[in-house]
């Protein structure tokens, strides 16, 4: 038998192919968590706090268990001898307050959505009508919502005997300093301090949260909408004591999760529990207003920041103090996400100094924890602001101050002031090219002119030249910064008999498009067709060695692991046809899939015969595998570093508030672009979200603790009617470290545009006197500032 050799790929890296996975899924022939049908399956339904804090009193389950197709229903107390604590893997100090956190409440609940009880029923409505049956003694205790007050001596505290001194509802302090910070600010000739708020944020993925579980005999296979299906098999096994080989995670098509799916939740560890207790398979899923109150939220901090310059600009030193808002418990990452972005906020600058503080403060809300960007969009947000503030207060255009200061591109790798080494970057080419894009002399011009003539449309322009860390991770750095794990992933390429390829990768794709960029950089790496590769993940039985995807890590380390393995792949088949073509190995050459001798007319051999020829063994070379397979773990020795410059002009109505982006540009540099389709809509996807933060949406608790923005109604995450058409490009500045050349682009849109847009509303309030704006930049709130600036410039005998 022989197989006829295969035309030769095109190049396929850098190509915009149209994502395989896509026919599938916008076809409904999509396997979602909640499709998923079981054999006797059951069905869960959580009874929720009503109240922020409480203590438990008593449960009453017995009525519940009576109702219509019941099968069972628990209190917290019911599992207290084996729910365990949800973990947290991110102790950031030695001394952080870690209280524990039952899936559901015992003694005590802690945020509004809290599980304190559950009805397991024939179907879904059933379990849900059964909660109207529970009784629960709740004794009201004070809710704890605001951060500052959290910390005040007299504060009620979330945890009483927990956190850093009595009654305290500090959870950590975790500093960092570099460079002589007092004399940086002691000679500097302007400082200017502003404190900033990052509102909480509500994730609000399409697919919502929910679990599937069944028991196999003494194993379990559980089904979940999540974004880490091993880091949840490792988690659930460390929690429950359930062997880990005992627990098989997969996760089928999953919608979405922004950050919120990397999360080990109450109810994943009830779901089994309860299929353990039981002995039958139980579904959960959430409804919209469920995961609005309790699947984790993100963002919430107060950042109070001070640069120093010199009069010419000359950036001196940057000081910020954070309050980060961690909620009820420590979740899988809650005091990570802070820490994380802490080494960011000097952004692309030079500076002689740089200190840190984060508080970590717990409140009686639902945690926070990682969410597109987690800790950078925070950090870009404050340098980039304030960056433009200081350029106001020397009279400097914000863009010639940004010039002054940034790592020009000759001089990376450039080693930042929080001791992070930047691998590669043009920002000077970067900025240049969205400036043309965007017309920025132009638009200045028009500025001018409509602040002249009182035009009551104001025009702002903002800017982000923004760098973000990503590509997580150095496993040493993340050991270093106390993260209990590694940031390695794990790639197998094995060639079938025909030629055809499968690729397992231990990153977890969730809407980011893996299935297409993996088979494309094995097109080219092997020489194969596009369309003979098929990648597999997202079952820990079918990948068993992964760390999943989030911090955009997928490309830059779960891609190279793929390209280490096909290289191991061609390093065999190439033994192999040397040997079938009695030739010396060091006189083949390789290209689009066929082996040739050099110097010789000698037909060529094709990876498919190669691959058949392995597994058919009949007459391989010394010591040779009967296989095309290899697998490799690739551990990057630095981060990510991709840059760009956005730039946004806002048409402000300064009678109504309302707020216009009339042009966005972004040019983003992410080095090699395997997919630039991908790519394009990675950033589209992030600016949403970014644009989201700055103008539309917004976590509000009342003083109750009550999240009255609990449907999306009342929490507005835009759609595309409200955005504007967006101007995207890109320059290219390869990463040296990995062989792709590629820097991750899943979070740069959402941690580049939120300053850029803030920064465009205030730029074209500056005549009013308006120098900040609280996020969201609602119309409401735009109004208020122009007709507070207002009255206070009356005051002082002026107007714009
Ligand atoms: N890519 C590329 N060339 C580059 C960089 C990336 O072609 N230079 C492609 C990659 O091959 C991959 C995609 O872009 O197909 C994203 O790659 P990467 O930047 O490595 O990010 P991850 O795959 O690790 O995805 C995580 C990232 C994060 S952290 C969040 S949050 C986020 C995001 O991805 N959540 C998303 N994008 C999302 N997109 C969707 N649809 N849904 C989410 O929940």
């Amino acid at each position: 038998m022989t197989m006829a050799p295969q035309s030769p790929a095109p190049d396929q890296v850098g190509s915009p192919r149209l994502r395989k996975e896509d026919a599938r899924l916008i076809t409904g022939q999509t396997n979602w968590t909640d499709n998923i049908q079981q054999t006797g399956m059951l069905h869960v339904a959580f009874l929720r706090s009503p109240h922020a804090h409480a203590r438990i009193a008593a449960v009453d389950t017995s009525a519940a268990k009576q109702q219509p197709g019941v099968v069972a229903a628990f209190s917290g107390a019911d599992f207290a001898g084996e729910q365990g604590s949800l973990p947290c893997a991110w102790p950031v100090t030695e001394d952080m307050a870690l209280p524990e956190h039952p899936p559901m409440a015992v003694d005590e609940v802690r945020y509004v959505g809290e599980a304190v009880a559950c009805v397991v029923a024939r179907d879904a409505y059933a379990a849900a009508d059964a909660l109207e049956a529970i009784d629960v003694e709740f004794e009201p205790l004070p809710a704890v919502v605001d951060m500052e007050a959290a910390l005040a001596e007299d504060s009620d505290p979330v945890h009483a005997g927990s956190g850093q001194g009595q009654g305290s509802n500090k959870a950590f302090v975790w500093p960092f300093s570099a460079g002589d910070v007092d004399s940086a600010f002691d000679g500097a000739d302007v400082v200017v301090t502003r404190r900033y708020h990052q509102q909480r944020l509500i994730p609000a993925a399409m697919e919502p949260r929910s679990v599937v579980c069944r028991p196999d005999g003494d194993a379990f296979t559980m089904w979940s909408a999540t974004q880490v299906p091993h880091i949840l098999r490792l988690m659930l096994a460390m929690t429950t004591g359930v062997p880990e080989h005992k627990i098989r995670v997969i996760a089928p098509d999953v919608g979405g999760g922004f950050g919120s799916k990397l999360q080990v939740t109450a109810e994943e560890v009830l779901a089994l529990l309860l299929a353990r207790r039981l002995r039958k398979p139980v579904k959960w899923t959430e409804t919209r207003t469920e995961g609005f109150q309790t699947t984790h939220h993100g963002r919430d901090q107060i950042q109070d920041v001070s640069i120093a310059a010199d009069a010419d600009g000359r950036i001196r030193g940057l000081k910020v103090d954070l309050l980060a808002d961690m909620g009820a418990y420590m979740m899988l990452v809650t005091p990570g996400v802070p820490v994380l972005g802490a080494l960011m906020f000097p952004g692309i600058y030079k500076m002689d100094a740089y200190a840190f503080s984060c508080t970590g403060v717990f409140t009686t809300k639902m945690p926070t924890d990682a969410y597109r960007g987690a800790g950078r969009p925070e950090a870009t947000y404050a340098i980039e602001r304030i960056v433009s503030e200081l350029a106001d207060e020397i009279g400097m255009d914000p863009m010639e101050l940004r010039r002054r200061n940034w790592i020009r591109h000759e001089e990376f790798p450039y080693t930042t002031i929080a001791g992070l080494t930047y691998d590669s970057g043009d920002y000077e080419s970067a900025t240049d090219k969205a400036m043309r894009l965007f017309g920025y002399d132009e638009l200045r011009a028009e500025q001018r002119r409509r602040r002249e003539s009182g035009d009551p449309l104001q025009l702002g322009i903002g800017i982000s030249t923004f760098t973000e860390m990503c590509g997580l991770a150095p496993s040493r750095v993340l050991g270093s910064l106390s993260y209990s794990a590694g940031g390695w992933e794990n790639a197998s390429v094995r060639m079938l008999p025909t030629g055809k390829v499968e690729v397992v990768t231990g990153s977890c794709a969730h809407g980011q498009g893996h299935a297409t960029a993996w088979s494309q950089i094995v097109a080219d790496r092997l020489g194969v067709p596009f369309e003979d590769v098929e990648v597999l993940h997202g079952d820990t039985r079918v990948s068993p060695k992964g760390m999943d995807t989030y911090g955009s890590r997928s490309l830059v380390v779960g891609g190279t692991a793929v390209v280490e393995a096909c290289d191991r792949v061609l390093e065999k088949a190439r033994r192999l046809a040397a040997h079938m073509m009695e030739a010396d190995e060091n006189d083949l050459e390789f290209s689009g899939g066929r082996f040739t001798v050099r110097g010789t007319e000698r037909p060529a051999t094709s990876m498919q015969e190669v691959a058949l020829a392995a597994f058919a063994a009949h007459d391989l070379p010394e010591g040779a595998e009967a296989s095309l397979d290899a697998d490799s773990t690739f551990d990057p020795e630095n981060f990510s570093f991709p840059h760009g410059t956005h730039l946004c002009a806002a048409e402000v109505d300064t009678e109504t508030g309302a707020v216009c982006i009339r042009s966005y540009v972004a040019v983003d540099d992410v080095g090699t672009v395997v997919n630039p389709l991908i790519v394009e809509g990675q950033v589209h996807g992030g600016l949403a979200q970014g644009i989201a933060q700055a103008l539309y949406e917004e976590a509000v608790h009342d003083a109750d603790g009550n999240l009255v923005t609990s449907t999306m109604a009342d929490y507005l995450v835009p759609t595309a009617a409200d955005l504007p058409d967006f101007t995207t490009d890109r320059t290219v500045t390869p990463s040296t470290t990995n062989p792709l050349g590629a820097k991750g682009v899943g979070e740069a849109g959402t941690i580049a545009s939120t300053p850029a847009v803030v920064g465009a509303v205030v730029d074209a309030l500056r005549p009013y006197g308006v120098r900040d704006l609280r996020m969201p930049c609602t119309p409401q709130r735009v109004w208020r500032a122009i007709a507070d600036a207002r009255s206070a410039g009356a005051s002082e005998g002026g107007q714009p």
